[in-house]
């Protein structure tokens, strides 16, 4: 057994926040065999009886929610009620697939030739999970849910920098019945515990949430063990507010899609683009807005954006800005710069930032800039604005504001992205699938779609 462990710092003050032990090859091997023994037993369990777990685990964390949210901004950094959110919502994933859990039967014909012919959906096996830090927790209930529903047993890498919320809501699913060999959680490094997963042959399934570059090596040694593997690597989303949009909705709507959980979040607002019919007043508007976010330690009532995760992450959004800026790819309209005061002092805080007539070629279009910088510019035309917002290697979602069906009818179908709103954005209900194209990644998690990517077809042909 592994004692070496390592700590879990709070990203408003420095403060430490817990420990957690710092895995290694052999734990991965270990609870890779401890998985396949579980295995055998949960997935013979009746359906019916995985729900009433799920269901179970999902009602003790709604009871506990405020401690579980405060846990989460201490290690994550978020305002309170962006955690008591994303726990909320955990819950609710866990109970949408338990109330689905017996419903993926297979399939049936018969055959003058081949007799009866069946499909029957078995699962995989061991599957396994790496989970980054933004939404540490939503993102593990994405991951979990469909795995305990549909009989396969799960090894989780929750982030290095917040395992703990993630440690903490696995005791719950244990506290109802769920064995602890169906859902292990070996917690480290990326280096070593997910690259010891990725590598490993004896799992069947890999789902990964994070950075490109490390999807990129997850996937080639997941392709060398046959894994079948998601994929959700980020996106730069367009957000195209056109002359007709409701200008009040559309600018609240930038304001929050943007600066929620300090923009952070794989489908937050990351490139705006108005028509230059109503550019001015628009800008004017979340000026405003932005301008009355308040910034401050999470668990202040009242603050709106918490602390970056790590400076490492600060580092990196400052530099895109300063970049954009220095080669006068746009204007700074407020922010841009770190306050040399409190709370910016303290800890690893970015200041909400506008940015107007951002060039497309400007650092801060280019990249995934993971933080509080809204980069807006103008179009002239709605063929203009479609081209612009599918000018990136990322595509995972993208929004349009508008009221004009033939608007509508044209960017739902050409945005290149795997989820479109129109008048609305972020909004991921666990009903609908989740996933991009391109760069964005592989394969779609939530929804009943999930269920198929972890199950496998068996064919049976009987002849009579
Ligand atoms: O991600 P990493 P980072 C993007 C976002 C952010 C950038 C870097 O742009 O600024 O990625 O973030 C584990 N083998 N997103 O560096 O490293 C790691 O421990 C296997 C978008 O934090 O990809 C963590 O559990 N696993 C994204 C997880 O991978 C490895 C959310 C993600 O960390 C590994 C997060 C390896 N070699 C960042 N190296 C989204 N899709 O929303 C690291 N990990």
């Amino acid at each position: 057994m592994n004692q070496e462990s390592y700590d879990v710092y709070n990203p408003a003050d420095g403060s430490l926040v817990g420990s957690v032990p710092a895995g290694t090859y052999d734990d991965v091997n270990n609870a890779v065999s401890i998985a396949w023994e579980a295995f055998r037993s949960w997935s013979q369990t009746d359906p019916l009886d995985r729900s009433k777990l799920l269901f179970s685990a999902a009602q003790l964390i709604r009871a506990d929610q405020k401690d579980l949210a405060r846990l989460l901004t201490r290690e994550q950094g978020k305002p309170l009620r962006e955690s008591l959110n994303e726990v909320a919502g955990f819950a609710r994933v866990l109970e949408y697939y338990a109330s689905i859990s017996g419903t993926m039967h297979g399939d049936y014909g018969l055959s003058k030739n081949y007799g009866h012919m069946m499909v029957m959906r078995q699962p995989l096996g061991v599957c396994a999970a790496i989970i980054p830090w933004n939404m540490p927790v939503l993102i593990m209930g994405w991951k979990i849910g469909p795995v305990l529903a549909t009989g396969n047993t799960m090894i989780v890498k929750p982030s290095t920098t917040a395992p703990l919320t993630c440690k903490a809501l696995a005791g719950y699913l244990y506290r109802v019945g769920v064995p602890e060999s169906v859902l292990q959680l070996v917690t480290g490094s990326g280096e070593v515990v997910g690259e010891a997963l990725a590598r490993h042959p004896d799992i069947r399934s890999l789902s990964f949430t994070g950075a490109v570059s490390t999807g990129i090596q997850v996937a080639e040694h997941a392709a060398k063990t046959f894994k079948k593997t998601i994929l959700e690597l980020g996106g730069s989303d367009a957000m195209i507010v056109c002359r007709d949009a409701d200008l009040e909705a559309a600018a609240k709507g930038a304001v929050s899609g943007r600066f929620f959980n300090c923009g952070q979040t794989c489908t937050a607002i990351k490139r705006v683009f108005v028509d230059t019919k109503i550019y001015a007043p628009f800008v004017q508007r979340v000026r405003e807005l932005a301008g009355a976010l308040q910034v401050g330690n999470g668990l202040t009532p009242g603050v709106d954006i918490g602390p970056v995760h790590t400076k490492r992450q600060r580092d990196t959004i400052h530099s895109l800005v300063q970049e954009t800026v220095n080669n006068q790819l746009g204007t700074v309209m407020s922010g841009g710069e770190i306050p040399d005061s409190n709370p910016y002092t303290m800890g690893s805080f970015y200041p909400p930032t506008i940015l107007t007539d951002v060039d497309p070629d400007a650092p801060v279009m280019r990249e995934e800039v993971f933080g509080p910088v809204l980069p807006i510019s103008g179009f002239d035309s709605i063929s203009d604005a479609i081209e612009r917002a599918n000018a990136t290697r990322f595509g995972l979602g993208a929004s349009v504001w508008t009221h004009d069906m033939r608007i509508i009818s044209r960017a739902t179908q050409e945005l290149d992205a795997g989820i479109v709103w129109v008048n609305q954005h972020l909004r991921i209900p666990p009903e609908v699938p989740f996933g991009g194209v391109k760069s964005s990644g592989l394969g779609r998690e939530n929804g009943r779609y999930a269920l198929f990517h972890y199950l496998e077809e068996k064919t049976i042909l009987i002849h009579p």
